[in-house]
Order: structure tokens, then C-alpha cells, then sequence
């Protein structure tokens, strides 16, 4: 077992080599299960799960090309472009998705970036979401700074903004946006005091290397994302799920276990991809030191499992929803 334990109480890392990171995928799964959950358990209640909802706000006609998307003009799925969502119908999604005990909802809107007239409807319904007492994150694409700054005013809690994949393999998931545009947008969040989070997509023919890299990445940030995506690649039709097998199970779960090593004190959020997991294997990634899921019978386009499934699982597993203030 090459890859050295390391002190619990220390602060967390974040000069993680690539060699450290491909060590940790490579231990023995015992023993990488064993100190993700040793990791988990110094900086939180191994039972309590974090839950947030999703909504579209402005579903598909997205002129960037990510090869995963639903909502790229670049797959023709078939998808019914919609416009910006009004703010008082996105408040009743709102009140509805607190009263079934989510504490963060999380508005998607499928742009490379927003207009700015836009971003002031975005803000009041932030600030709608807030007065109902839940936590906020929007998802909206490139941002620029004034820009972050603008959706702090308005009370934002989290923006999320993936890495998506390693540095070497995203020129195969995108061409419309680079890498470094992601850090850009990340940085402009960090400093307008906004908690990010940032994650990514497994299960899109990249390699385990690819998966060390997006690890990496993540880990060496200037901070750790609060929040960290695990996403397992979902939908239909896109030029992704057609080059593509599925993520074996037990590769998705070494993936979660290693952020939660890596990333101690951030919420590792098990994203897409419930909907086709079995109960078995969302118990493992549980195990593995991932805090915080999905909620509700829609991602942005996708299924995800219903209510009322998820509600039998906490039961079988002994999990209870995490309590707002959470740790991240
Ligand atoms: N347009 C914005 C952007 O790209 O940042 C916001 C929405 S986008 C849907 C947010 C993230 O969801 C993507 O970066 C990707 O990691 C994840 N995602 C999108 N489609 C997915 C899919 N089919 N399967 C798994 N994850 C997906
Ligand atoms: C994230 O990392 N996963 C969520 C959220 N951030 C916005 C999105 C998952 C989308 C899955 C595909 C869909 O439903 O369109
Ligand atoms: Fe557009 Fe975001 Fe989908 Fe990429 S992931 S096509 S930017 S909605």
C-alpha cells in the first residue's frame, strides 16, 4: 500500500501530487473505503446527508458544445428550448422543494454566460429563495467579475461551476470554452466571497488517468470547493452516452472516496446518475464519505430517483437529512 495515511486534524491540502492522487485510486478497496470513511468521520456525522434541489430555470438552445449535455444546440435531442423561467413560479418550486425538506436550491440556466438583464432576474429570485430560509446556488455558466460581485449582493450562498474532466481530456468533452475559462469564472466566485462548487462528469470514456487528473485539479484549487459534484454520466441522445460505456459502479465509488480523502472538510455530493444506481452501490458511495445528493424526481432534464424511494433508502441506511447550518 504505497499511499501514506495522513494526520486527520491536519489542514487540508492542497499540494496533492498526481502520484498521490493515482496512489490513493489504487489501493486495495478495503483499505481505500477504510480511510475515506476515517476521513469522513473527523469532519462529520457519517449519518447525516445533505439534500438539495434542482430546477431549470432556462432549459436548452445552449449554443456551447459540451458533448454531455442534454441541452447543447450541438445534441439534437430533441429538447424544447424554454425561456427564463418567471420569478414568482420559480418561488412555488421553491416552497414546495422546502416543505418535502431540501435546505439548498440550486438554479440552472442552460447559458454560456449571463446577459445582464438576466442576471437581474436570477438575483431577485435568489433573493425570493432566501426570504423562504433555504440556501441558495445558481449555475449560469461563464461569469465575469462584476458579475459574481452583482450575485453576492443579492444574497448567493454557492455557485456552481464544474472542471468537468482532467485538463488533458476536456478538448474531447469541449471546444467552445477552455479550461482556464473555467478557472477564470471559479476565481471571479472565490473573490466575490461566494462559496463555490465545483466538480465533475465520470463515465465519459476518459481514462482513470483522466479521473486523477480531474481529482487533482480539483484538490489544488486556491481553496476546495465547499461543494464537490460527482457526476455520473446521464441522458440520451448526446455524442457522449454514444461513445461511451458506463462507469462501472465500483470505479464511481474509488472516485468519491478519493475526493472525500482529498477534499476533507468539502460536501462530496453523489449527483447525476442515481436514477441508474442500485441501492447497493449509492450505500457505498454513503460509505465512502459522500454527504449530499440530489433531491426530487428531476435533475435539470433528467430523472432522479422520487421522493418517496429516496425517503426508503435514508430509512434502510439509518440516514437522516442534514440540518441547516451545514458545515460547508
Ligand atoms: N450552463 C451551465 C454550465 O455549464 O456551467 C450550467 C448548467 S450545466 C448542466 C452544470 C453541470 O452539470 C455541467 O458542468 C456538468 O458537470 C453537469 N452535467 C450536465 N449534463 C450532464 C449529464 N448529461 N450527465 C452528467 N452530468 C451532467
Ligand atoms: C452538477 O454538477 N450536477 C447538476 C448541477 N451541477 C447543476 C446537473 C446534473 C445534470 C444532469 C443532466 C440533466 O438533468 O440535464
Ligand atoms: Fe450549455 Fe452548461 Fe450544457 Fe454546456 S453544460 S451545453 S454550457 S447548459
Amino acid at each position: 500500500m504505497n499511499a501514506p495515511a495522513r494526520d486527520l486534524h491536519a489542514s487540508p491540502r492542497s499540494d496533492w501530487t498526481r502520484e498521490d492522487i493515482a496512489a490513493l485510486f489504487d489501493l486495495p478497496f478495503p483499505e481505500l473505503m477504510f480511510r475515506a470513511a476515517t476521513v469522513h468521520r473527523a469532519h462529520f456525522d457519517p449519518a447525516q446527508v445533505q439534500t438539495s434541489t434542482l430546477i431549470s430555470i432556462k432549459t436548452g438552445g445552449c449554443p456551447e458544445d459540451c458533448s454531455y449535455c442534454t441541452q447543447s444546440v450541438s445534441n439534437p435531442t430533441g429538447l424544447k428550448a424554454t425561456k427564463l423561467m418567471e420569478v414568482e413560479a420559480v418561488l412555488t418550486e421553491a416552497r414546495a422543494a422546502r416543505d418535502a425538506g431540501a435546505s439548498r436550491f440550486c438554479m440552472g440556466a442552460a447559458w454560456r454566460g449571463p446577459k445582464d438583464k438576466d442576471l437581474e432576474t436570477v438575483c431577485a429570485m435568489v433573493e425570493g429563495v432566501k426570504a423562504l430560509g433555504m440556501e441558495t446556488c445558481v449555475t449560469l455558466g461563464m461569469l465575469t467579475a462584476p458579475q459574481a460581485v452583482r450575485l453576492k449582493q443579492s444574497g448567493l450562498d454557492y455557485y456552481n461551476h464544474n472542471l468537468d474532466t482532467s485538463p488533458e481530456f476536456y478538448r474531447h468533452v469541449i471546444t467552445t470554452r477552455a479550461y482556464q475559462d473555467r478557472l477564470d469564472t471559479l476565481e471571479h466566485v472565490r473573490d466575490a466571497g461566494i462559496s463555490v462548487c465545483c466538480g465533475g462528469i465520470v463515465g465519459m470514456g476518459e481514462s482513470r488517468q483522466d479521473r486523477v487528473g480531474l481529482i487533482h485539479a480539483l484538490a489544488t484549487l486556491p481553496a476546495h470547493p465547499e461543494s464537490v459534484p460527482v457526476n455520473a454520466l446521464v441522458g440520451e441522445d448526446t455524442r457522449a452516452v454514444e461513445s461511451s460505456a458506463k462507469i462501472d459502479p465500483l470505479e464511481f465509488v474509488r472516485t468519491i472516496a478519493v475526493a472525500r480523502i482529498t477534499m476533507p472538510k468539502s460536501m462530496v455530493r453523489l449527483s447525476a446518475g442515481r436514477q441508474e444506481m442500485s441501492e447497493e452501490t449509492q450505500a457505498l458511495c454513503f460509505l465512502a464519505g459522500a454527504n449530499s445528493i440530489f433531491c426530487g424526481p428531476k435533475l435539470l432534464t433528467t430523472p432522479n430517483p422520487l421522493a418517496d424511494s429516496d425517503r426508503q433508502l435514508f430509512e434502510k441506511l439509518g440516514l437522516s437529512p442534514m440540518k441547516l447550518p451545514c458545515t460547508a
